[in-house]
């Protein structure tokens, strides 16, 4: 039996639902029951009537994933698959924040772990973020932890926001001097950019939106040819999705060496050993589940 049957067989009699980021492996993403952005996986989570989650994301994912649905098992393939954004702030340097501005409330990416979650008043999507800090009550806000996105948000809103300094080192590696050069090269394509690029990068874009805004952009519009400014990945759904569109990546170095972290075999055995599991403990969960809804129900 190959690696895909194997999965498939142990994936029924585990009662288990595999769920891929759009970051993932075109393989990874292949298995999976629904391929989406970290909040559209964690809501199918909670809803999904299967006991087990093979979470193939990275691990804040997986977390908020065990924050909406406590009683399900969530497992992450590979442990070691990290968010060095998330890595950027702790849950100490939210208090010091807190403490330095007391006026202001906490908008937490949700690439953020569940203790800097714990800390914040409300979470926020790259989807949603502009809404999140123009609706929170408040006229200060701490955004945290990505400067990219912070400044985004910032250009967006008149509110007064003190924006933490972290940033994704693969969104990063996306140079403003790569889109002039494929825009040259591609003068009919639009840019389509993911806010955490640099704010050169935004600038350059017709359009700014989350991973599954990026796919919904491409669908809807008449363009035929996108520069695409995000995580390589994605460009096995958009060819997939869009197979009469022309896609290219903004940097061939735009590559998350954690998203690729889980590969088929890791998937098996994840599902063989109902391990690495990841679970988030009491009281944290219950604090960073009401910054989530807090966001829900704005
Ligand atoms: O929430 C997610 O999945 C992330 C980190 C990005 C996005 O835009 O989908």
């Amino acid at each position: 039996m190959d690696l895909v049957e194997k999965i498939k067989k142990l994936k029924k009699e585990r009662n288990a639902i595999i769920l891929a980021h759009n970051y993932q492996l075109p393989e990874i993403q292949e298995i999976a029951d629904f391929v989406g952005d970290s909040l559209e996986l964690s809501r199918i989570a909670k809803k999904a009537e299967e006991e087990v989650i093979v979470f193939c994301g990275v691990h804040f994912m997986a977390e908020t994933a065990s924050i909406l649905a406590p009683e399900k098992k969530v497992l992450l393939p590979d442990m070691n698959a990290g968010c060095p954004l998330a890595n950027m702030i702790t849950a100490e340097d939210v208090k010091r924040l807190k403490e330095k501005f007391p006026k202001a409330l906490v908008v937490a990416y949700i690439n953020t772990s569940a203790e800097v979650k714990a800390e914040s008043d409300y979470c926020c999507t790259s989807a949603n973020a502009v809404d999140v800090v123009e609706k929170v009550p408040s006229e200060e806000v701490i955004f945290i932890p990505d400067r990219n996105l912070g400044y985004y948000v910032s250009k967006n809103t008149n509110k007064k926001m003190y924006i933490w300094d972290g940033f994704c080192p693969t969104h990063q590696r996306i140079l403003p001097q790569d889109i002039e050069k494929l825009k040259k090269e591609h003068p009919n394509a639009k840019v389509v950019s993911h806010p955490e690029c640099r704010k050169e990068v935004l600038e350059l874009s017709h359009k700014i939106a989350s991973t599954s805004g990026i796919i919904r952009f491409v669908k809807e519009d008449d363009g035929r040819e996108y520069i695409i400014g995000t995580e390589m990945g994605i460009l096995y759904r958009l060819r997939k999705e869009c197979p009469d569109k022309l896609f290219y990546p903004a940097s061939s170095l735009a590559v998350c060496p954690n998203m690729k972290k889980n590969t088929l075999e890791k998937v098996l055995w994840a599902l063989e050993d109902l391990n690495p599991e990841v679970k988030v403990p009491e009281p944290i969960r219950s604090k960073a589940l009401k910054a989530i809804e807090n966001m829900l129900n704005l």
